[in-house]
């Protein structure tokens, strides 16, 4: 496994000012476009959006970023810098190395089309802008731990699966909600190598998914995820592990199977369904006691709590499960 150190940390801190104003300053002008939005009139708010569009890229959502964030979710660590978060990745579909984030150029998210189907009241196929317009943005600080023994903590901005679940209208047969990302392998080398069980896919039952961090991340560091991360909509589930959240999602199905994920297919007695954190449970091939956190001040060694700790929200979900590898 290689861990690079990226050269980007040290000059983090002076960045940070000038960065902190703007992301003020949109704050801002984003409180004052919405609160009196009927008073103020459509010309205030098309020059407003207009500001905030040239700042951004081309994502037709940046206008919606930064959002409020919600200070139900705390760390116990700093924000791993952006620098590092957006340019040390796993993204097998991009290749199985951590630089990958370049290639992702390559794969477009507009248009975007998001299907809903399986046991559901009715097949929905939706873009993904009208998607993310429709649900209630919030920024959230969570930690994330890779199987591999690195972790991170980074601010998503999204909203919970549990509104795409109202949205979807499950019916009551339901038990798990499948995920599957894009197939495409003329952009995305890593799916010419057609040994591995494309598209990636991954699973939860319907109460994790209806737990409240179980979330769908759209942004990043207060603006449009990029796409290295997992662009346009990419799960966030901190109290399992990162190979659970699956990025570049363009199918949530509804099913009474227990589906096997991408991980599980290739090696299931390293990776299974549940994967939730916890140190006290060695992976086949090395411990997991320990995690290398990439801290604003370089790498630290931090011991790995029992659901990432996340316990007091999530623990209920497994009481009585028996039999279960619920750690791996
Ligand atoms: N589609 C897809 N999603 C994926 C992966 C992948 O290879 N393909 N890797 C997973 C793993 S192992 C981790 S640790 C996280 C990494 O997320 P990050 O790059 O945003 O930190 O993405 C997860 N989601
Ligand atoms: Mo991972």
């Amino acid at each position: 496994m290689l861990i690079r150190v990226p050269k980007g940390w040290e000059i983090k801190e002076r960045e940070a000012t000038p960065k902190d104003t703007f992301s003020q300053r949109r704050m801002l002008l984003k409180t004052l476009l919405s609160v009196p939005a009927v008073a103020a009139g459509t010309s205030f708010i098309a020059s407003g959006k207009a500001v905030v569009a040239k700042e951004n890229n081309d994502d037709p959502t940046s206008d919606l970023y930064p959002v409020i964030r919600n200070n139900r979710y705390k760390l116990d660590r700093p924000i791993t810098p952006k620098e590092i978060s957006t340019k040390y990745n796993n993204y097998y579909e991009f290749g199985s190395h951590k630089e990958i984030w370049s290639l992702t150029d390559n794969l477009s998210t507009r248009p975007w089309l998001v299907t809903i189907d399986g046991l559901v009241d009715k097949k929905i196929v939706i873009d993904i802008d009208s998607l993310i317009r429709q649900m209630p943005l919030e920024e959230r600080v969570y930690r994330h731990r890779c199987v591999e023994r690195w972790s991170m903590a980074v601010p998503y901005s999204g909203f919970p699966l549990s509104n795409l679940i109202s949205l979807a209208k499950p019916l009551n047969s339901a038990k798990y909600i499948v995920m599957q990302s894009f197939f495409d392998a003329d952009v995305a080398p890593g799916q010419r190598q057609f040994w591995y069980p494309w598209p990636y896919t991954e699973g939860l039952t319907i109460d994790e998914a209806l737990n409240e961090l179980a979330f769908i991340a759209t942004g990043y560091y207060g603006e449009p995820i990029p796409n290295q991360n997992g662009a346009p909509l990419r799960l966030a589930v901190p109290w399992k592990y990162g190979f659970k959240h699956i990025k570049g999602i363009v199918r949530f199905t509804f099913s009474d199977k227990r589906p096997v994920s991408f991980w599980e297919e290739i090696a299931g007695s390293e990776y299974g369904f549940w994967a939730n954190v916890a140190g006290s449970v060695p992976h086949p091939r090395w411990p997991q006691a320990t995690e290398e956190f990439f801290g604003p001040n370089g790498k630290e060694k931090r011991r790995t709590q029992l659901y990432n700790g996340y316990s007091e929200y999530v623990s209920y979900l497994y009481r009585g499960l028996k039999g279960e590898s619920l750690f791996k």
